[in-house]
């Protein structure tokens, strides 16, 4: 089977690319090992402080973004990177290449119920000749040179863009990235839907107006039955998406009326956006395409609706209308 750096070789981008994402991918097998030991190796639980996002860190969430930061401070292309544990950015003190932005461990509150978590990833250019500061990561996400995640689940899968289709690897026993998914493409229409339920009555009328209708099924104006799926990791949600269509949705909604939603745009939505799009799908915020959104603060959110390109224009046409 085709290892990724066979697939790599076959890429027409830049061996300095390659190699980031060999780093990362490689970062991630690292993560891959940590976090199936769990409790044998002590890593569950509380790392007793709060970040940057006013969370509770886990000790994982501190263990993984030291790892992916070591991987990102010896990658020779890398400028600079910034993580969703980290205040704000670090450079390596090398100039031009890319940037990184990564969310460490995504969906981290399920490490200890023993639930599929992921690592995401986004690679940005760098300023030529110069080192970078925070502003220089504040791009729109159609600047993306590549994107992708780990999902720690069942299998440890790797999945990855390079803006030429979406690709799977899965990874092996002896530590080998294997190729298993080849141009990822996510069906036009779904009748399965992902939301947190719970916040209903706090969602912006237009949304209630399609996850209403998807809960009418037949009785409704849909005329067809949905099921439901909610992880509460983004990384196993926005993958079931991938690999058999959906619609993911984490809307704004009254409970915080100036935060545009709970997801992170810099390593959370931009990188799905990116995937999402190049497997056929769309992701918006509701309103336009994430990867339209210019980025004015490192850690900013972002509302997300992405999946299924026709239900997504759904919601887009109600949210716009
Ligand atoms: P809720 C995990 O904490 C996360 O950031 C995403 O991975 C996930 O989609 C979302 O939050 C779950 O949020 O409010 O349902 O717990």
């Amino acid at each position: 089977m085709n290892t990724l750096n066979d697939f790599l070789g076959r890429q027409p981008a830049a061996p300095e690319l390659k190699s980031v994402i060999t780093a990362v991918a490689s970062a991630c097998t690292g993560i891959s090992r940590v976090v199936s030991a769990g409790a044998i190796a002590g890593n569950l639980g509380s790392a007793g402080h709060i970040n940057v996002q006013a969370e509770e860190q886990k000790k994982l969430d501190v263990i993984t973004n030291d790892m992916l930061s070591d991987m990102m401070r010896s990658c020779a292309p890398v400028a600079g990177f910034a993580s969703e544990e980290l205040e704000t950015v670090e450079t390596t003190g090398r100039t031009g290449g890319f940037l990184v932005t990564f969310d460490p461990l995504d969906g981290s509150s399920n490490i200890d119920v023993n639930v599929s978590v992921g690592t995401i990833f986004s690679i940005l250019p760098a300023p030529a000749g110069r080192v970078p500061a925070e502003a220089d990561f504040l791009l729109p996400g159609r600047n993306q040179v590549a994107a992708g995640y780990a999902i720690y689940g069942p299998q440890t899968m790797l999945v990855l863009t390079l803006r030429d289709g979406v690709y799977g690897f899965t990874l092996s026993a002896k530590d080998e990235w294997l190729l298993t998914h080849e141009r990822l493409s996510i069906p036009k229409d779904t009748k399965e839907f992902a939301i947190n339920m719970s916040n209903q009555r706090h969602w912006a009328e237009p949304i209630q107006r399609y996850v209403d209708g998807c809960l009418k099924g037949k009785t409704g104006e849909r005329g067809k039955d949905f099921n439901m799926r909610w992880i509460a990791s983004m990384v196993a949600d926005v993958h079931r998406v991938l690999m058999r269509g959906g619609i993911f949705m984490y809307p704004w909604d009254k409970r915080e009326p100036d935060r545009p939603g709970k997801l992170r745009l810099m390593y959370e939505g931009n990188p799905m956006a990116l995937l999402v799009e190049q497997a056929g799908g769309q992701a918006t915020d509701a309103y336009a395409p994430i990867l339209d959104v210019k980025p004015e603060k490192l850690h900013q959110r972002v509302a997300v609706v992405l999946g299924s390109a026709n239900e997504v224009e759904l919601v887009r046409s109600l949210s716009n209308s």
